[in-house]
This record gives structure tokens, sequence and C-alpha cells, in this order.
């Protein structure tokens, strides 16, 4: 055997034996989807929290948006996810609490984790509650933002006066418990009235158009809280276009640009702000930790607000908070 020979068989052992070890290596990373409720600055922002995550851990992500909110557009998303096969964990935010269980069932069935992120499926106790196959539930605690609502509603108001409430879909975990929590914090203030809850379908045009039929149909209301980014925008912006501004008081959840300026504008009086980017960290960290064998991972995380009026709103640890999407 040539020296040349035995080098040439030597050096085409070692690569083999590198390159099935690569691989392993490489395959010993899950891959992770992302499909959040919608396109919206909120998770957009929770979108970069999944990113960076990715980038610390090595890992790679498909990452698919829903162009409008509903579980007929998530759910073919949904499938078409699942089909790929080469899914370890699912990272979502299902846009129906009870619509998305039987989907979201079939990628656990095919052999694909779930973490819903922001909303949950049933009543959101993936212990005892009726639906426990998720990991985690990470997403903020909905009925408190409500009451913060109503109390700075009620505060800025002095106790009295007639609200209303811009919402966006029965059925949706987090909207619907802003509103209860909403309608809770309000009933503390014996001379504050509850006019009406409109719900707009997550559709910013509709929320304009409700509010504006609302600020026709009661002179004297005082109040609204607008539960999301669609309905803080239809609500501020109604305000805005019937030269409302001061005499209504708006209260936005959700810190997007349009909300900050509306707030500096005097026609929002409180920003609360979710924190997307946390959510979206911390799930595909949990991710991480479930695929290294950990197994105390938490059924549920509580992310916090950040709660901006406009005395705040240009302190760098508040204004950290603001939805910045690059871009935009
Ligand atoms: O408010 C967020 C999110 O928490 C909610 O579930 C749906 O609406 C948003 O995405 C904002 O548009």
């Amino acid at each position: 055997m040539s020296k040349r020979f035995l080098l040439t068989l030597i050096l085409g052992l070692v690569a083999l034996s590198i390159v099935p070890f690569a691989a392993t290596a490489q395959m010993e990373k899950p891959k992770i989807g992302f499909l959040p409720g919608v396109v919206d600055p909120f998770y957009q922002v929770m979108e970069i929290g999944v990113n960076e995550a990715v980038a610390d851990f090595g890992l790679e992500v498909v990452t698919q948006y829903p162009q409008t909110w509903g579980p007929s557009v998530q759910t073919p998303i949904l499938e078409a996810m699942i089909a790929r096969g080469d899914l370890d964990y699912l990272i979502t935010a299902p846009t129906d609490k009870e619509q998305m269980i039987a989907p979201l069932q079939s990628a656990v069935d095919a052999g694909i984790k779930v973490i819903t992120v922001d909303t949950f499926l049933g009543d959101g106790d993936y212990v005892n509650g009726p639906v426990t196959f998720p990991l985690s539930y990470i997403g903020s605690d909905n009925v408190e933002g409500g009451r913060i609502a109503a109390r700075a509603l009620a505060e800025v108001l002095g106790g009295k006066g007639k609200v209303y409430v811009q919402n966006t879909n029965v059925g949706v975990s987090t909207t619907e418990q802003r509103g209860q929590g909403f309608i809770e914090g309000i009933s503390e203030f014996p001379e504050m009235e509850l006019v009406g809850m409109d719900y707009n379908l997550d559709d910013a045009n509709t929320a304009v158009e409700q509010t504006a039929a609302k600020l026709q149909a009661v002179p004297d209301l005082a109040g609204i809280f607008g539960v999301n980014v669609f309905s803080a925008y239809g609500a501020g912006n109604a305000v805005k276009a019937a030269g409302l501004e001061g005499k209504v008081q708006v209260i936005a959840f959700d810190a997007t640009k349009d909300a900050i300026q509306n707030l500096r504008d005097g026609v929002v009086s409180l920003v609360i702000a979710q924190k997307p980017h946390d959510m979206g960290y911390l799930a595909v960290a949990f991710a991480m930790a479930d695929w290294r064998g950990v197994t105390s991972i938490p059924k549920h995380v509580t992310t916090g607000y950040a709660v901006i009026d406009i005395n705040n709103v240009d302190d760098p640890e508040v204004a950290r908070f603001i939805y910045q999407v690059p871009g935009q």
C-alpha cells in the first residue's frame, strides 16, 4: 500500500467519522415554530424576543403570521406547519380559547410540543383545567390589566361618568379577561356607568367607526377603554377626529407608537404596555430547557406590565417597553 494511498484512506476515514458526528450534534437542537395571533406590533416585538433566544441557543425557527385574526385563518397555517414534519416545538397565541384546542391537539399528536404565549386555551390552568397538553402558558394578567384601566379612568374622571369599551372578539382569552377586569374595576365606583362594549373583530377601521357612532349616540361619554392595539387605535383616533381630546379620556392597552403619540397629544391618558419580548424569549428558553430534559418548567408565567403616562413616558426605564419594531 503506497504512502499516498494510506494517507488518502486515513483522511477519508477521519472525514467519515466527523460528518456523522457533526450531523448528530446539529440534530441535537430542536426546531421551533412560531405562530402568532396576527400581524401587529405586539407580536412583532414578541418575534424579536423569539429570534434573540433562537440566536442565543443556536436554534432554527419557522415563523408564520396570520394576516387577520381568528381560527379560520390561523388553523390552515397551523396545519401546514404540522405537515412540514420537522418542528419539535410550537410557540403560539391561540386566537380562540375553545376553537384552537382541537387543531393544537393535532400538533401534539404529531409530536410537536406546544407553548402558548399571550393567549391561552381552555381556562389557562394547564395543571387542573380542561386543557393540560401545553407545556406552559406565558402571558400578562389580563383581568388585572382591565382593572388597572378601570381604576385609571375613574381617577382621571374623578370617579364619575359614562364609559365605553372597544373590544375585539368573544372567545379570545386576553381581551375577554381585560373586558371582565374592566367591568370589575368600574363596579368599585358607584357613580361610573358602563354604557356599552363593542366588538371590532380586531379591525382598526371597524374600531374607529364603532367609536365614532358611540360618541354620537352618547354625547356625554366621558371615557373609553381600548383593550388592544387596534381597539385603542380606533378609540383614540375617533376621539381625535371628533375634536374631543381632553373631553373624552382614553385608556390604551398596548404601547404602540400610535398610542404613545396619542398620549403626547392629550388624547390618551394612560398606556398599558405588556412585555411581548419577554414572552417570546422565555418561550424559546422553555422549549430548549424541555429539550434538555428539564422537568420543572412552570405551567404558567405572568410577565407583568409597564404603565405609561405623560410623566414617565420619557424615562428610559419605562420607555424601553414601548413596542419598537425596526423599520416602523
Ligand atoms: O393585545 C395584544 C394581545 O395581547 C391580544 O391577545 C391580541 O391583541 C394584541 O395582539 C394587540 O393587537
